[in-house]
């Protein structure tokens, strides 16, 4: 098996051996830019390992924090958002979730307790961040209602572009703190 964690465009920090390993998943609507946040997080080291199966493919990445180097194993669907019951195989084992929407797609923000409530149903409690993508285009979906969603139901909220890679690590590293956290 390919692993893009080997690659020499690493960062030298994150050489050292992991300490916490866990599973993310993105989730969220088809077309909120999922994969191109993945992609731009991952950067130069495009290197999936796609598990044919239920299509979908995976990334790892190891992030340093503090005295602890986590390394998330994080999962990309392969396009089936709108098949239920594979879906349960994706959830299992996850131990954080990136919810996306697209804030120039009202309808994307509408469908967030949907798949909020998905989430708990094949994760259990788990933390969630929620990403309103595409910054880049005009506000459809006001920055102050996706905070405020995520606030009232306990999740991080973060607004990124995956076009100009405004706060795309921001994104995944309060997602690996939270999960920290949360492994103790
Ligand atoms: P998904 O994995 O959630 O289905 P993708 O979404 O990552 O495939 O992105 C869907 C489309 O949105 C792509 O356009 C992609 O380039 C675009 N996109 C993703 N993120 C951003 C962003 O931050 N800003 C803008 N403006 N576009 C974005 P195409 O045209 O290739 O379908
Ligand atoms: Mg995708």
């Amino acid at each position: 098996m390919n692993n893009p964690t080997e690659s020499t465009t690493q960062p030298i920090e994150t050489r050292r051996p992991y300490t916490h390993i866990a599973k993310a998943v993105v989730i969220g609507d088809a077309a909120v830019g999922k994969t191109s946040l993945l992609v731009r997080y991952v950067k130069g080291i495009f290197n999936p390992t796609y598990i044919l199966t239920i299509g979908v493919a995976f990334h790892v990445k190891d992030i340093l924090l503090g005295e602890h180097v986590l390394r998330l194993q994080l999962w990309d669907t392969g396009g089936q958002e709108r098949f239920g019951p594979i879906r349960q195989l994706y959830y299992r084992g996850t131990k954080g979730v990136l919810l996306v929407y697209d804030r120039a797609n009202r309808e994307s923000f509408d469908r967030a307790a949907y798949w909020l409530k998905e989430v708990q149903r094949g994760c259990g409690d788990v933390p969630v961040v929620l990403v309103a993508n595409k910054a880049d285009l005009k506000a459809l979906v006001k920055p102050k209602e996706g905070e405020e969603f995520a606030g009232e139901r306990g999740m991080g909220f973060v607004e990124t572009s995956a076009k100009t890679d405004m706060n795309t690590d921001l994104a995944f590293s309060i997602l690996a703190s939270r999960i920290i956290e949360n492994m103790g």
